[in-house]
């Protein structure tokens, strides 16, 4: 179905010249004998032109037509200068044509090239001049699997995992490919397969027993440039190996991690690493032997070592138990005091992810204070594709420009312009090793993610982290030509619908970044005090007076000075600090005046009046495209959207009479608050 092509379609080009153009240029394939003609990136291109052009490609060693597609391994200095990720595009004359030479550095760059190239052709673009030299900027580009082997996915709202079947590694592997497939297209390098929440079965994926199935998964995802990794469990000594103990400092332990690793490697040969949550919600870690994150993380490294892996240990690390009463600890501030002091002890095969904010993918967070913060540690990002707090793909929320912003920020760690991007590029501190990962929002639904236009995040995260100077306004538009053709009409609809989506979205939930006014444990929809009082350390403190929660540093919880001090200065006063984070980090009254001059309160009133009615116009926008699309997704989108309209509404109103109650305070504009 096109639902479950995404981006892929290859739809067949029906204008003749544009067809007849491309066909001339890469009817007959150049392909030297050590490539082989089924290789991924071979086999995908010559479906591809199949589908598109409608014909079947010549592949012959030298050139059988006057124009042709020549592709080759990179070889002398190409090799250094692509790596084995980058890849060059270029048209040239030949004596009576056009050759078109792909170089691929090594097999991804290959595969990579290939993708580029289609994506030009699906989007009608002239190749005959073409000259590109591509390679990715960051150097591990991960997804995150959170999949259960029972099949159930955490925060997954796209069905069923596609890796597992009824506690066992799903014995069809062709949906696996298709999702490596997909991955590869937009330069996705490595994927965790299991939960950070290591349950029991996945505890012994790291088994002789368990291995060769594990395996299996690693084959497929290899031929398409795709590492796979592990999310371990820290007590998996006890648990599986027989052990009294999984105190990282013991022999016994360390002898166990190291024959575990070889036996992993005795499989999978190019296996990627562990993918490690420990002494967070209740996962097992170092703080039980009273050992620290770094004891814990090196001796996973040690282990790992000898064969190349790497360890990405998160700092997801916070009291979740905490005395709702004691409102002086702030789960903002916990993975920066957990994990700075520790700077410079972790060996340099361990990798801190850091969530892209403090607290845990709200639609508004601060940048996380942890990137610039240590200079000697690798860190790489953690970003939510899975829609957990913005609206669980039932509603639409583009989140690129959400990253954007993060990738953007300027920590001033070492002067100005010492952007994120730059920390996870490696570039900012020389880091050895750096990079992204994200929680991937796929499942087994027809359209893998739930919400068809949910597509546009897996796909947007890929090519965002492939090169974050791409714009989300560009990404889009690449997404939907490829995802729905080359109309105009439908690019300029859809685009203005993505691009609005996230503000959208933010207009009608918690305001000015206080987060956290959501259902507690599934997170769907609005519970106004729902956390608090709880014990997750989530508050936002409204009482009839004001709202938000003062992080500065005389009065409040200090979080504000983990930044470097301009930041820290923006931050901690109440004037200059931005609108949309006023909440996260100050307690004001409700007539607190905003830089855009509204009160608190009627600037909450405001937008979320007009988020239910932006949510209400993206149903109106969507209709104007029946008929220029397939009526199969057309009518799953209006589906979504027409819940979304309404579940808009629902929160505007739940969320405005929470604040008139509290605040007494009428709607200047005289609009109806319940
Ligand atoms: C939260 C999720 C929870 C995850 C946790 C994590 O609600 O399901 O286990 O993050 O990242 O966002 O470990």
């Amino acid at each position: 179905s096109k639902s479950y092509k995404a981006w892929l379609q290859y739809e067949k080009i029906e204008t003749v010249g544009i067809r007849n153009a491309y066909i001339k240029q890469l009817g007959n394939i150049v392909l030297p004998a050590e490539i082989s003609e089924f290789a991924p990136a071979i086999r995908e291109l010559k479906v591809a032109i199949r589908a598109m052009l409608g014909i079947e490609p010549v592949v012959s060693e030298r050139p059988s037509n006057p124009s042709y597609f020549r592709i080759a391994m990179a070889s002398g200095e190409e090799v250094e200068q692509l790596g084995s990720e980058g890849y060059r595009i270029r048209a040239s004359r030949v004596d009576a044509g056009t050759c078109l030479t792909l170089v691929g550095g090594g097999t991804s760059g290959l595969i990579y090239g290939v993708f580029h190239l289609l994506r030009l052709i699906g989007a009608n673009e002239p190749v005959s001049e073409l000259d590109i030299c591509e390679k990715p900027v960051s150097q591990l580009r991960m997804l995150n699997q959170w999949d259960n082997a029972d099949g159930s996915i955490e925060r997954g709202y796209a069905g069923q995992s596609i890796f597992y079947r009824n506690g066992q590694i799903s014995e069809r592997l062709d949906r696996v490919r298709d999702y490596a497939r997909l991955a590869a297209s937009v330069g996705i390098n490595g994927i965790s397969i299991n939960n950070v929440n290591v349950h029991k079965t996945e505890t012994a994926f790291i088994t002789p027993g368990l291995l060769p199935e594990v395996a299996k998964v690693a084959d497929v995802l290899r031929a398409y440039g795709i590492r796979l990794y592990l999310s371990v469990n820290f007590a998996a000594p006890i648990q599986v190996g027989g052990l009294a103990t999984a105190d990282p400092l013991d022999a016994a332990v360390q002898a166990w991690w190291q024959e575990t690793a070889k036996a992993i490697y005795d499989y999978i040969p190019d296996f990627g690493g562990f993918v490690v949550k420990a002494d967070s919600e209740h996962r097992p870690g170092p703080f039980t032997y009273g050992r620290d994150h770094a004891d814990g993380a090196n001796m996973l490294a040690d282990a790992l070592a000898p064969f190349g892996g790497i360890v990405i240990w998160r700092c997801f690390v916070y009291n979740c138990m905490q005395d709702w009463r004691d409102r002086t600890t702030d789960r903002a501030r916990a993975a920066y005091d957990h994990f700075t002091p520790l700077d410079g002890s972790f060996k340099d095969n361990v990798i801190l992810q850091i969530k892209n904010g403090p607290m845990d993918f709200q639609v508004r967070e601060p940048v996380s204070p942890l990137f610039g913060a240590m200079t000697k540690t690798n860190q790489m990002m953690e970003f939510q594709v899975t829609q957990e707090y913005t609206g669980q793909q039932r509603h639409l929320c583009y989140l690129v420009p959400q990253w954007k912003e993060a990738l953007d920020f300027d920590t001033h760690a070492q002067g100005e312009g010492s952007y994120v991007k730059r920390v996870a590029d490696g570039s900012l501190f020389g880091a050895k090793h750096s990079g992204f990962a994200a929680v991937s929002n796929i499942g087994d639904d027809d359209n893998w993610t739930g919400h068809t236009l949910a597509q546009a995040n897996l796909y947007g995260y890929g090519r965002l982290i492939w090169n974050p100077e791409l714009s989300a306004q560009q990404i889009a538009d690449e997404w939907i030509r490829q995802t729905f053709g080359n109309d105009d009409q439908v690019i300029n609809v859809i685009s203005r619908m993505l691009m609005g989506s996230w503000q959208t979205y933010e207009n009608y939930t918690a305001p000015l970044g206080v987060g956290w006014m959501v259902a507690p444990n599934h997170h769907y929809g609005p519970d106004v005090d729902g956390y608090e009082y709880s014990r997750w350390g989530t508050y936002h403190f409204a009482d009839r007076d004001g709202i938000g929660v003062d992080r500065t540093t005389n009065t409040g919880t200090g979080y504000s000075a983990q930044y470097h001090a301009i930041n820290a200065e923006v931050y901690g006063d109440a004037v200059k600090c931005p609108d949309e984070l006023l909440l996260f980090f100050h307690h004001v009254p409700y007539t607190h005046r905003l830089q855009s001059g509204k009160t608190v309160i009627q600037h909450i009133y405001d937008t979320h009046f007009e988020g239910a009615e932006q949510a209400d116009d993206l149903q109106k926008q969507w209709f104007a495209l029946e008929g220029l699309i397939d009526s199969a997704r057309y009518g799953h989108v209006r589906e979504r959207l027409r819940e979304q309209a309404q579940h808009a509404k629902q929160w505007r109103d739940i969320i405005n009479t929470y604040f008139y109650r509290k605040s007494g305070i009428p709607d200047a504009q005289g609009r109806t608050i319940y």
